[in-house]
């Protein structure tokens, strides 16, 4: 019997340092692959209407609202230059005095409908909200919890007037629920004891019941993008990570959900021990995007990037003087850098706690919209072309539309578009005016595109025409769904 456990603890060991388990992307022949009960729920790419609307909507915004944007990076007197929202960790701030911050919850300025108008303008088609981060705090009045909206001065279900706000300008709602939850005194950071384990297994009940309850109170919700799972007490509980996924699926047919949820029966996260993506799309990218010549293998799956605007602050932080700060054509170049390999990019924002947002993210969002209202129909809808990358920047494809996105307008004015074998370019386009341009093949597959003369001041758009003369000899075909 002794020994038995000790067999089964040095395969969980070896699991755990990756012996038995393989890595992202080293995919096992079928008849090799280690059987699963909480693995990948289904191989390759989700085609379903619900996760069409999710990929082709490929921009979005990311709201952090919370408790911490009263205190913004601030506690007794000191600035802390960590990310806002991680402040109480920070400042080791006991959570009963966190939580205190609830009776200062009075977004007096808050305005559901200008907030939405403001995501509308900025082109974002999705908006991902906070429902609950670390804290504890929930934007929603759930009767799961003491600490929500309903106990501040605000009093008003603020999760609810957003959805309703963004649905009704035709933006889609997904929500951000962080799992590991501060305020809640059953969370575990791993499972050591009996107690522990009963403790914890509380914890994974009230966390179904919230997670219901939002399925129910805001049935139009697009997504649930879980985060706060990468402690031992979950990757020991894969299977309640494979059961929330089932769970929320069934709830709202279509829901798309996060590989960061995702553990499987040896706390594989994200990829499953045989390699295999679990939930519908990866969503490891964060303030970081994968390099568009060597890393590919993306185009494979659904991805999602989300970023800062500062270095790292998600929540409102009232100095930003202390981290640099993106301008609007830096985040730009990331929106199109995502989409230009197949993945979706969320810009975060993070509101203040009288409800408005900062001047240096309303601006922001007034530039972006306004490229993305000229341009947008090389963003909204599109994916990876199949074309190796170029110095001027990045290529976006829809059907047999392909979009040169220009960042960097080289001295010889000449854009230099080298297609695969089979595609053959028709005509050359700019987006802004409908000129056309000039285009001279230069040797067998590869094009000069020639630019107007006059100075373009802001990354600007090349449509091409392209046809398929072959099908045979494009191997990136696949991944251009
Ligand atoms: C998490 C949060 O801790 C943070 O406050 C913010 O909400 C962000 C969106 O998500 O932070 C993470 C989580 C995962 C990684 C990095 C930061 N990661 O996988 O690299």
């Amino acid at each position: 019997m002794k020994n038995k456990f000790l067999s089964i603890f040095f395969f969980l060991t070896l699991c755990a340092t990756g012996v038995v388990a393989q890595k992202q992307s080293q995919v096992l022949p079928a008849d090799l692959e280690i059987p699963l009960r909480y693995g990948a729920e289904r191989l390759g790419k989700r085609q379903d209407a619900a996760m069409r609307k999710f990929r082709d909507n490929r921009f979005g915004a990311f709201i952090h609202w919370g408790l911490y944007a009263i205190p913004g990076g601030e506690w007794n007197g000191k600035i802390y230059s960590g990310a806002a929202e991680w402040l109480k960790a920070w400042a080791k701030v006991p959570a009963d005095e966190w939580l205190k911050l609830m009776d200062q919850w009075n977004p007096t300025k808050f305005n559901a409908k200008e907030w939405a108008k403001m995501a509308k303008k900025m082109g974002v088609k999705y908006v991902k909200i906070t429902t609950k981060h670390h804290e504890g705090f929930c934007l929603w009045p759930s009767k799961y919890s003491q600490y929500t909206v309903a106990q501040t001065p605000y009093k008003k279900d603020i999760l609810g007037e957003l959805v309703k706000a963004y649905n009704d300008e035709g933006i889609d709602v997904h929500f951000y629920f962080s799992v590991m939850d501060w305020s809640n005194p059953d969370y575990r950071y791993d499972i050591r004891s009996e107690e522990d384990s009963v403790a914890f297994n509380r914890f994974l009940t009230f966390t179904d019941n919230q997670l219901k309850e939002l399925a129910i109170r805001y049935p139009t919700v697009k997504d649930f993008w879980f985060d706060g799972t990468w402690d031992t007490s979950i990757k020991k509980n894969g299977w309640w990570t494979a059961h929330v996924e089932r769970m929320l699926k069934e709830m709202l047919p279509g829901v798309t959900i996060n590989s960061r949820l995702r553990a499987d029966d040896y706390g594989q996260r994200h990829f499953d021990s045989n390699g295999h993506l679990m939930g519908d799309y990866e969503s490891a990218y964060e303030r970081r995007l994968p390099d568009p010549v060597k890393d590919l293998k993306v185009t494979r799956w659904d991805w999602e990037a989300c970023m800062t605007i500062p270095e790292n602050q998600w929540g409102y932080h009232k100095d930003w003087s202390i981290s640099y700060v993106k301008t609007p054509l830096e985040v730009l170049e990331r929106i199109v850098h995502a989409v230009s390999m197949g993945g979706n990019m969320v810009v975060n924002f993070g509101p203040q706690a009288d409800g408005d947002f900062r001047p240096e993210e309303k601006e922001l969002a007034e530039t972006v919209g306004s490229w993305m209202k000229k341009y947008g129909e090389s963003i909204y809808g599109c994916g990876y072309s199949g074309l190796p990358k170029q110095d001027w920047g990045y290529y976006t494809r829809k059907g047999d539309e392909i979009y040169m996105i220009v960042f960097n307008v080289p001295y010889s004015g000449k854009l230099v578009v080298r297609t695969t074998k089979g595609l053959q370019l028709l005509n050359a386009i700019m987006m802004d005016g409908g000129r056309e341009l000039e285009v001279a093949e230069t040797t067998n597959n590869e094009y000069n595109v020639s630019l107007p003369s006059q100075k373009l001041g802001e990354p600007f758009v090349v449509k091409l025409k392209v046809t398929e003369k072959a099908d045979k000899g494009n191997k990136y075909k696949d991944a251009l769904t």
